[in-house]
């Protein structure tokens, strides 16, 4: 209930119809999972200043040179993190990033509430992420509806078997699995191995997290894995672009 307090209250600052009537409300998005499914890296590139796991990971990149960096490197896709307090992230990157890449944008947020997506979509998002872990069955329904009648893409995010199961539903495109553990922070490229077979066929299937490596991702495709969204090992450098061409 807290939460939805906090949504409430930006609420306040820009009303809905207001951001329906925004230009890039109006934009044809682009499908990241068509990308995906014709590419042979399929690199999805994060903005990430910092996080919960590693407090700060770059305070000196700017998002328009990330973005035009991670372009340049022939990326599938651009993450972009719009949460403030655990990522240092937040809306003014989504819509720099946005201004200067065509690149399908993933608006990297905890999102609980239909109004995050509406304001997704006015920042110039093409494909929202919804969080298995902190939602119920019908709130995944709810939300990932609402995006689908925006045109918007959906990446749910799993860490186990029963989020997977409580999930599966066709206004879903892509099924991402989370190699970190929330709670210890701890990665195992084994999470997305273990589940791979459990995912529906009509999902894109994505690993997220602790991938450092091009072997990591040679390990992963034999098991289904089309799309591979990877955040610090870009960030941690002076050029996030250059890294993401290696
Ligand atoms: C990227 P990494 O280990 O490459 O920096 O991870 C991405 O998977 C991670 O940032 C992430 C995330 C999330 C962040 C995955 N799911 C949900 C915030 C919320």
């Amino acid at each position: 209930a807290d939460k939805r307090k906090e949504v409430d209250l930006k609420k306040s600052v820009i009303p809905v119809s207001q951001l329906e009537q925004s230009v890039l409300f109006e934009r044809s998005t682009f499908s990241l999972a068509e990308r995906l499914k014709k590419s042979t890296s399929g690199i999805i590139a994060e903005h990430k200043r910092r996080s919960p796991s590693k407090s700060v990971i770059n305070q000196n990149l700017n998002v328009f040179d990330v973005a035009n960096g991670y372009e340049a490197a022939g990326v599938c896709g651009m993450s972009v993190l719009t949460d403030g307090k655990y990522f240092g992230g937040s809306l003014d990157d989504l819509i720099l990033a946005r201004a200067s890449c065509q690149l399908p944008l993933l608006r990297k947020e905890f999102i609980i509430d239909p109004y995050q997506i509406i304001e997704a979509k006015a920042y110039g998002a093409d494909v929202i992420l919804l969080i298995a872990a902190v939602l119920s069955h019908q709130e995944i329904k709810q939300l990932s509806e609402l995006a689908q009648s925006l045109n918007l893409e959906v990446l749910l995010e799993i860490h186990n078997e029963e989020e997977l199961h409580k999930s599966v539903m066709p206004s879903l495109d892509m099924m991402g699995v989370n190699n970190r553990n929330l709670k210890t922070f701890e990665v195992s490229l084994e999470t997305s191995k273990k589940l791979s077979t459990l995912i529906p066929d009509d999902f894109v299937k994505i690993s997220e997290s602790g991938i450092s490596n091009i072997e990591a991702i040679k390990t992963l495709q034999p098991y289904g894995y089309k799309g591979f969204l990877i955040g610090e090992n870009f960030m941690k450098t002076d050029n996030a672009g250059d890294s993401a061409t290696q």
